[in-house]
């Protein structure tokens, strides 16, 4: 039998440690046996929780030998730093979404990857391996409902943190639809705009609140996004593709109706965690089997700067009320090969 991954895991906030927990209870051949945080307070009482070793400095424990492979949850804008670092070491890293928050960044990892020869890097767009996703994307590929024409789609959380601001709504929320849309349709963006109407009352100066994101793709496929982040009722995600021959909508997920008071009533989930659990199971599953294998089998850094490069181009175009054009790059023979080391 194969021996378990020993990773180790940057950044021990709420996602940090549900994922710790995924992998060491639940999912197999691999262990998360270590941890680090820049707030090391918090990283200890993780590593107490998890019985993980704590490792003070970052950077050295993803350069330490002890490890094999590193996942990075910390706060966005060091993604791409501890990413790199990862690939310095010559180790599969996951990292959490977005890549990087601004194209610059990613654009570095990407040169760092590709001068380091082999692909290290996989992004956390876990949309991807959500079922219901895979089914619509199985639906499109069947040709059966003919080519599609108009996605319609919505992604409201109950509530924001106060520090989550406007630029974000793109950057760190609706950077899920602008990848699995990408995916779903395999076609990369043409243009870019974003509406903003009437404020939400619940939303301070920080942040505009909803916004409405309208993509086009380069064969035309017209899609539009709306991103409410204090929405209060719930965390739900909608996505529903209009085709030549049949109208095509994401499953909701299975909770039980329940009749009472007068009333028909289906919860609606709390957070993410709620809406997608089998999606970051499977989607660390087929990491660390891919990992194991020597191989990045999921999104990978090509995807993350491909999804910043349009992220960036939305906000722009927020910023200056145009219709931006998403002025994408061609994939490099490095990631087309899906170079395996
Ligand atoms: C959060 O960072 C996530 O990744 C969630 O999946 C997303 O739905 C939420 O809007 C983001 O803030």
């Amino acid at each position: 039998m194969e021996k378990d991954l020993n990773i180790c895991l940057v950044g021990t906030g709420w996602i940090g440690k549900s994922h710790i927990l995924r992998i060491n209870s639940r999912l197999k051949g691999g262990k998360v046996v270590a941890v680090s945080d820049v707030n090391s307070a918090a990283g200890k009482a993780a590593a107490e929780a998890f019985g993980c070793e704590y490792v003070a400095d970052p950077k050295a424990m993803i350069a330490s030998k002890a490890f094999d492979a590193v996942i990075v949850t910390t706060a966005d804008a060091a993604h791409a730093e501890y990413t790199t670092a990862a690939i310095r070491a010559g180790k599969f890293v996951f990292t959490e979404k977005p890549l990087a928050p601004d194209r610059e960044n990613c654009r570095k990892v990407i040169e760092a990857e590709m001068e380091g020869g082999r692909m290290l890097v996989q992004v956390g767009f876990m949309r991807r391996y959500d079922p219901g996703y895979r089914q619509l994307k199985k639906m499109l590929a069947s040709g059966q409902y003919g080519a599609p024409l108009l996605l319609h789609c919505a992604h409201r959380n109950p509530d924001v943190p106060d520090d989550y601001t406007t630029p974000m709504e793109v950057e760190n929320s609706m950077i899920h639809e602008i990848d699995v849309l990408r995916w779903l349709l395999g076609e990369d963006y043409a243009t870019a705009e974003v509406a903003c109407g009437r404020k939400t009352r619940h939303a301070g100066p920080q942040l505009q609140d909803p916004q409405v994101m309208i993509l086009t793709t380069k064969s035309g496929v017209r899609i539009d996004v709306e991103m409410f982040a204090k929405a209060r009722y719930g965390y739900d995600i909608k996505c529903e593709i209009v085709c030549e021959e049949g109208i095509l909508n994401l499953p909701e997920p299975a909770f039980a109706m329940v009749r009472t008071n007068m009333a028909r009533v289906t919860p609606i989930a709390k957070d993410w965690g709620e809406r997608f659990p089998e999606a970051f199971d499977i989607e660390f599953q087929e990491w660390i089997d891919a990992t194991a294998a020597g191989r990045v089998d999921g999104p990978n850094s090509w995807d993350g700067y491909m999804g910043a490069i349009a992220a960036s181009c939305a906000s722009r175009a927020r910023d200056t009320g145009t219709v931006v054009r998403i002025d994408g790059e061609p994939m490099p023979e490095f990631y087309r090969k899906g170079a395996k080391g």
